[in-house]
């Protein structure tokens, strides 16, 4: 992670995190390759996708951003995930030539491909993390053969935004990241705290026991106020808010939508599509969110 880490130590978050609200932002929930799914739905929220595969936009979106809100590679297809880094790599480019367009949140898949593919020292190599490797990290294989998409992974991961925040006035706030997490490590900068915005506590290390348990200072922190919290990383059957707390991870690799929450002055709307079919679905037992 020293690459992440420097640039991280080097970012002033306070100013560069800071999201316009003059512009309005569409921010799109967990893509896990689904690559069909997210131009479908930025054809939804009045972008183009020309025949170059590049986003356009329409008087409706003139004024709007996308953001990515991390994860968006890993589980889906290899020719998905492909076609995926492929499209937010030339996007990337093409979108921010004049003025940011595009924002990509870490998430902790990349965050893990990128430990894999740079060979970070202290990952171990035992059988079981090979069998993780194989399952659930399946952009490294992918990734290992192919130097060049490498290369353009390489170049979005060092773009990626820990937390990003967007401030409407006193009374109406969001802040952005990938993994719900403690209030306190909210916009922080200190090492435990940017853990904590990409990755909580691990689902697949704790069954049985309820989400809810798991991670109850989300709940317990929730307030009745309109300064939200919007994260994806814990894929749910549909979009889940309790008071200003929302997860807008919808499972579209597990069959289900890819979703998207639009910020525009002082209102959220929320925007879903179906799953396409076009690679195999993975498969999930839900443990939801905010089930009291
Ligand atoms: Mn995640």
């Amino acid at each position: 992670m020293q690459r992440v880490d420097l640039l991280l130590n080097s970012m002033p978050h306070s100013t560069t995190s800071t999201l316009s609200s003059n512009q309005e932002h569409l921010v799109i929930g967990d893509l896990h390759g689904c690559i069909d799914e997210l131009k479908q739905l930025l054809v939804q929220n009045g972008f183009i996708i020309d025949a170059e595969g590049l986003i356009q936009t329409t008087t409706e979106s003139e004024n709007r951003t996308i953001i990515l809100l991390g994860d968006f590679i890993d589980k889906g297809s290899h020719e998905k995930l492909a076609e995926t880094i492929e499209f937010l790599y030339h996007n990337y480019h093409y979108m921010n030539r004049s003025q940011k367009r595009l924002y990509l949140v870490l998430g902790n898949h990349e965050k893990m491909i990128y430990r894999y593919v740079t060979n970070d020292p202290r990952l171990e190599i035992t059988p079981e993390k090979l069998e993780e490797k194989r399952k659930y990290y399946n952009t490294a294989t992918l990734l290992e053969s192919d130097s060049d998409l490498r290369a353009k992974f390489l170049e979005l991961y060092d773009q990626t935004y820990i937390w990003l925040h967007y401030r409407h006035s006193d009374q109406f706030s969001v802040m952005l990241t990938h993994a719900p997490c403690p209030v306190k490590h909210l916009g922080e900068s200190d090492e435990d705290s940017i853990k904590k915005m990409v990755k909580c506590a691990s689902r697949s290390k704790n069954r049985g026991l309820k989400l809810d348990d798991l991670l109850s200072y989300i709940h317990q922190e929730a307030e009745d106020t309109q300064h939200y919290h919007i994260f994806g990383h814990l894929s749910q059957p549909n979009i889940r808010q309790y008071k200003n707390k929302i997860c807008i991870d919808t499972s579209a690799i597990y069959g289900d939508d890819l979703s998207a929450v639009l910020i525009k002055g002082n209102t959220l709307s929320f925007h879903s599509t179906p799953f396409q079919h076009k690679q195999p679905a993975a498969t999930q037992e839900y443990n939801v969110l905010f089930d009291f």
